[in-house]
C-alpha cells in the first residue's frame, strides 16, 4: 500500500489488487481509495503483462462496485419463483433458516444438495477454498465444473501432459503467429500487445475463425472456416507438412509418441477433402501449410543443435483459446492442434509452440485448500454443471441418486449461461427446489432464489490467482471496507458452517491464511505481499527437449491413456452433433462467442457498458440476410427444437455464409423477449471432457 498526498487536504492510497475475472489476462490492478472510497482502478504499470492498462470493462470496476443495484443485505423470496420479488431479512434470519433446511435435507441424503460455482472470480480463496470444505463436510453432490474449458484442457492433458504452453511474453518474437478460434482484442487484450510488437517486427498474423472478428481484421490473413471443422483443418496441415517433407524429423523421433500411426491419418486429409468439410478453399489450406511448415523447417528443420533461442530462427506460435473447443470434436481438435509445433520442431524456439492455457504450470495446493480429505470414506456423486437444465428435471433413480433438492449458486450465473435455458429456468422455478444465491446483483439466476446473499466484490476482500494466460501469481488486498451488509463468500460459508455444528479448525481460517495456503512454499508470499505479483521460474522453452509432462514424457499423439478408456488413442476430426447443412429445418450454424464489453454475462448491467455493445444482435452475412428479406435493425426470430429467441439483425460480412453469430451473453431480463442465445443451445456434451457444445447448434432465422 502507498500513500500518495493528492493536496494537502485529500489523501489517496493506492491499494494492489488483482483483477477477478475469468480472463486469460489476470492484471495487476490499483486501486486509488480517498476517505475510504475507491475512486478510481488503473492497470499496475509495474507488472510486465498488465503494463499499466486495463481493458474498457474492469476500467468501470467502481461503477459496479457501487452501483445503485448492488446487494447489500439478504433477500428472502415473497413472490412466485422466477418474479424477482423479495423482502430484507437479517443476517441472522437468513443463515438459520437455510441452516435448518439444508440440515433437514442431509439428513436424508447430502447429496440432494447441489453447489453450482463457477469463475464469477477466478480468486482461489473466494472461490473453491472455505466452499468447498463446507460441501466437502457436508457430503453435499460434487459439481464437474466443466462449462468453459473442459473439452481442451482434456486435450491438452492428453498431448502435452498438462494446461501447459509457450510464455506468453515470447510471442513477441515469434515470426508468423495463428491466432486459432480466438478474439484476443476482446478476449485477451493482454495477449494482443505481444502479437501486435511481433507484428510491428514482421511477423505475420493469421487468425482461424467462423468469425471476423476485430482480431481477424487486424491480422494478415483470415481463414472462416465453419465451426466445429478445426480438427480437419489441423488434419490438412499435417497432410502438407508431410508430403513437403517440412518436417523435423529429429524432434519426431526422440520427443513424440505416436508418429507413424499420426502420420498414417494424416495422410487420408488431403487439402481438398478438408477443404469441402471446413467450407474454404484447398489452395488457403495449402497456403497455411507453406507458412506454418516451410519458415520454420527453414531454421529449425532436421538439425539437432537448434537452440532454445534460435536467434535468426523464425519460430511458429499458435495461440489457441477456447472458442475452438465447445463443439463435438473440441477435445480432438486440441489435440492435433496442440501436436502441430512437435511436426516442425517449433518447441525448440522460445517463441515456438502452443498457448491454450498456463494454469497447470501453478502449484496451486487444491488438497490445503479444498479439505477433500472432509469426505472422510463418502464419495458423493459429481453432476456436471453443463447439463443442470435436465439434471434439475430428474426424478431419484438407482442411476442419478436423488433428485436435487437444494442448491447453492456462487461466482455464476446459470440461468444465463448454462445451455438450453428453457429447462434450466423450468428446472429453477420447481417450488420444491430450495435455492440459495450469492451474488452482488439481483441476476437472471438471483431472480430463482428463496434467498439472496450479498457478497463482496474484488475490493472488499482479499483473494490469490493463478492465470491462465500468463505464469505470475496475484494477490489482491481489500481496498475498502464491505458495502452494507456484504460478507465474503469465505465468510458466508464460514457462518454456515457453524450453524451446521462443523466444528474442524479449517473452518476458522482467516482470508489471509487461506491466501498464504493457495500455493504453499512455492511462491514467496513476502514478494506477493509487497508488489503483488510473483513469477513463477518456468523454463524459456519448456519443451525444446521434450521433458512434457505426460507418462511418457513425449507429445503424446497417441494417448495410452484414452485407448485404455476404450476410446481412439489417436485424434480425428470429429464432426459437429449439429453439422451445418444436413438440415433442412435448420440450415445455420449459430456460434455464440463473447462480447467485447461484458465478461460472459457479468457487466451486463453496467449502463455505460450496455450502451456501448447496444443491445442483443445477430449478425449474419448479407446472403444469409437477402434470402430471408433481412435488413439490418429488423426484429428477427431464431428458432430451432429447443426455443426460440428474439433480437435485432445486422447484416454484416463479420459473418461467414452459414453461420450465424450472436453476442453473448445478455441478460434474459434485458433482452427483447426475455431470452438469450443460450435459449437456442444444446446440452449436448464435447469428445473429450463432458464439456459444452454452445457453438454447435444448429437455427433458423426469420424476419418477424
Ligand atoms: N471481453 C471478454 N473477454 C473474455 C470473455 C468475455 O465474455 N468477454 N470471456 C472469458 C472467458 S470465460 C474465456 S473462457 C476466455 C476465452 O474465451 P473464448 O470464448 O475462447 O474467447 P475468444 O478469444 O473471444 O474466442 C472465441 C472465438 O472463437 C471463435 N469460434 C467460435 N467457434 C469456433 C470454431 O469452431 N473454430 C474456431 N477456430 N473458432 C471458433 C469465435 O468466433 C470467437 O471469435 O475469454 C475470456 N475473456
Ligand atoms: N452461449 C454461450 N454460453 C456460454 C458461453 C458462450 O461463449 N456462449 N461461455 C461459457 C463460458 S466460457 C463460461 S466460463 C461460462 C461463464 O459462466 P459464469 O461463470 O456463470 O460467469 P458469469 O456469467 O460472468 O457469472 C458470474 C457471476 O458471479 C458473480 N460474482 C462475481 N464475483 C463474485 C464473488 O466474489 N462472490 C459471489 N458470490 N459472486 C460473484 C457475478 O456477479 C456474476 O453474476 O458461460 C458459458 N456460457
Ligand atoms: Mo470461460
Amino acid at each position: 500500500m502507498t500513500h500518495i498526498a493528492l493536496s494537502d487536504e485529500v489523501h489517496a492510497t493506492q491499494v494492489l489488487g488483482a483483477c477477478p475475472h475469468d480472463c486469460p489476462d489476470t492484471c495487476s490492478m490499483l486501486t486509488t481509495v480517498q476517505n475510504g472510497v475507491a475512486v478510481k482502478v488503473q492497470g499496475n504499470p509495474a507488472h510486465p503483462h498488465t503494463d499499466g492498462a486495463l481493458c474498457t470493462k474492469v476500467s468501470r470496476y467502481t461503477e459496479r462496485t457501487y452501483h445503485p443495484e448492488r446487494i447489500l443485505q439478504p433477500l428472502k423470496r415473497v413472490g412466485p419463483k422466477g418474479a424477482g420479488q423479495f423482502e430484507p431479512v437479517s443476517w441472522d434470519a437468513a443463515l438459520t433458516d437455510i441452516a435448518a433446511r439444508l440440515q433437514a435435507i442431509a439428513a436424508r441424503d447430502p447429496q440432494a444438495i447441489l453447489p453450482y460455482s463457477y469463475a464469477g472470480t477466478m480468486g482461489l480463496v473466494q472461490g473453491e477454498s472455505i466452499a468447498a470444505r463446507f460441501f466437502n463436510k457436508l457430503g453435499a453432490s460434487q459439481l464437474a465444473r466443466t462449462i468453459c474449458a473442459a473439452a481442451g484442457g482434456e486435450g491438452l492433458v492428453q498431448t502435452l501432459g498438462g494446461k501447459v504452453g509457450m510464455r506468453v511474453e515470447f510471442f513477441a518474437e515469434a515470426k508468423l503467429i495463428l491466432i486459432w478460434g480466438s478474439n484476443s482484442i476482446a478476449s485477451n487484450l493482454h495477449f494482443w500487445r505481444y502479437a501486435n510488437a511481433a507484428k510491428r517486427a514482421g511477423a505475420k498474423l493469421i487468425c482461424i475463425d467462423p468469425r471476423k472478428s476485430e482480431t481477424a481484421d487486424k491480422c494478415h490473413e483470415h481463414i472462416a472456416l465453419l465451426p466445429g471443422t478445426d480438427g480437419a483443418l489441423a488434419l490438412a496441415l499435417m497432410h502438407e507438412l508431410i508430403q513437403n517433407d517440412w518436417l523435423d524429423h529429429d524432434y519426431l523421433t526422440r520427443y513424440t509418441l505416436g508418429w507413424e500411426a499420426l502420420r498414417a491419418r494424416a495422410l487420408t486429409w488431403s487439402p481438398e477433402r478438408a477443404a469441402a468439410v471446413c467450407g474454404i478453399t484447398p489452395e488457403q489450406i495449402r497456403v497455411l501449410a507453406r507458412d506454418y511448415g516451410a519458415g520454420a523447417a527453414a531454421s529449425s528443420g532436421a538439425s539437432t543443435n537448434a537452440s532454445a533461442q534460435a536467434p535468426g530462427g523464425s519460430p511458429a506460435a499458435i495461440r489457441m483459446n477456447y472458442g475452438l473447443q465447445r463443439v463435438h470434436g473440441g477435445g480432438n481438435a486440441v489435440r492435433l492442434i496442440a501436436s502441430l509445433p512437435a511436426l516442425i520442431g517449433a518447441w525448440r524456439h522460445r517463441a515456438g509452440g502452443v498457448l491454450l492455457s498456463s494454469s497447470g504450470t501453478f502449484p496451486v495446493q487444491k488438497a490445503a485448500l479444498q479439505r477433500p480429505d472432509l469426505l472422510a470414506a463418502r464419495t458423493p456423486r459429481t453432476v456436471n454443471m453443463v447439463t443442470i437444465g435436465n439434471d434439475l428435471l430428474r426424478q431419484s433413480s438407482a442411476d442419478f441418486g436423488p433428485a436435487i433438492e437444494a442448491m447453492i449458486v456462487y461466482n455464476s450465473n446459470p440461468v444465463a449461461v448454462a445451455p438450453e435455458s428453457a429447462k434450466v429456468v423450468q428446472g429453477f422455478a420447481r417450488d420444491d427446489l430450495f435455492t440459495v444465491v450469492l451474488e452482488h446483483f439481483q441476476t437472471d439466476t438471483a431472480d430463482y432464489a428463496d434467498y439472496i446473499l450479498p457478497a463482496t466484490t474484488q475490493l472488499e476482500h482479499w483473494d490469490v490467482h493463478s492465470s491462465y494466460g500468463h505464469t505470475d501469481a496475484l494477490l489482491n488486498r481489500p481496498a475498502i471496507a464491505p458495502l452494507g451488509g456484504a460478507k465474503p463468500n469465505t465468510q458466508i460459508f464460514r457462518e454456515l458452517a457453524a450453524r451446521l455444528g462443523f466444528a474442524e479448525p479449517c473452518f476458522q481460517d482467516s482470508d489471509e491464511a487461506l491466501c498464504r495456503q493457495a500455493f504453499g512454499d512455492a511462491v514467496d508470499f513476502e514478494v506477493l505481499l509487497a508488489q503483488g505479483f510473483a513469477t513463477l521460474q518456468t523454463p524459456e522453452a519448456p519443451f525444446a527437449q521434450g521433458q512434457f509432462p505426460t507418462p511418457s514424457g513425449k507429445c503424446e499423439f497417441f494417448s495410452e491413456r484414452l485407448a485404455k478408456q476404450g476410446l481412439d488413442g489417436l485424434p480425428d476430426h470429429v464432426p459437429n452433433h449439429e453439422a451445418a447443412h444436413t438440415s433442412g429445418d435448420y440450415p445455420l450454424a449459430m456460434i455464440s462467442p463473447p462480447a467485447r464489453n461484458f465478461l460472459n454475462s457479468t457487466f451486463v448491467n453496467v449502463k455505460s457498458l450496455r450502451d456501448i455493445e447496444g443491445e442483443p444482435l445477430l449478425e449474419i452475412h448479407p446472403q444469409d440476410a437477402a434470402a430471408r428479406g433481412i435488413a439490418s435493425g429488423d426484429t428477427v426470430r431464431v428458432f430451432n427444437g429447443r426455443g426460440s429467441h428474439s433480437c435485432h439483425a445486422r447484416v454484416s460480412e463479420r459473418a461467414r455464409p452459414g453461420v450465424v453469430n450472436g453476442l453473448g451473453i445478455w441478460w434474459r431480463k434485458l433482452g427483447l423477449d426475455g431470452t438469450n442465445v443460450n435459449q437456442l443451445t444444446s446440452q449436448k456434451l464435447t469428445d473429450l471432457g463432458h464439456g459444452p457444445t454452445f457453438y454447435d447448434c444448429l437455427v433458423e432465422v426469420q424476419r418477424v
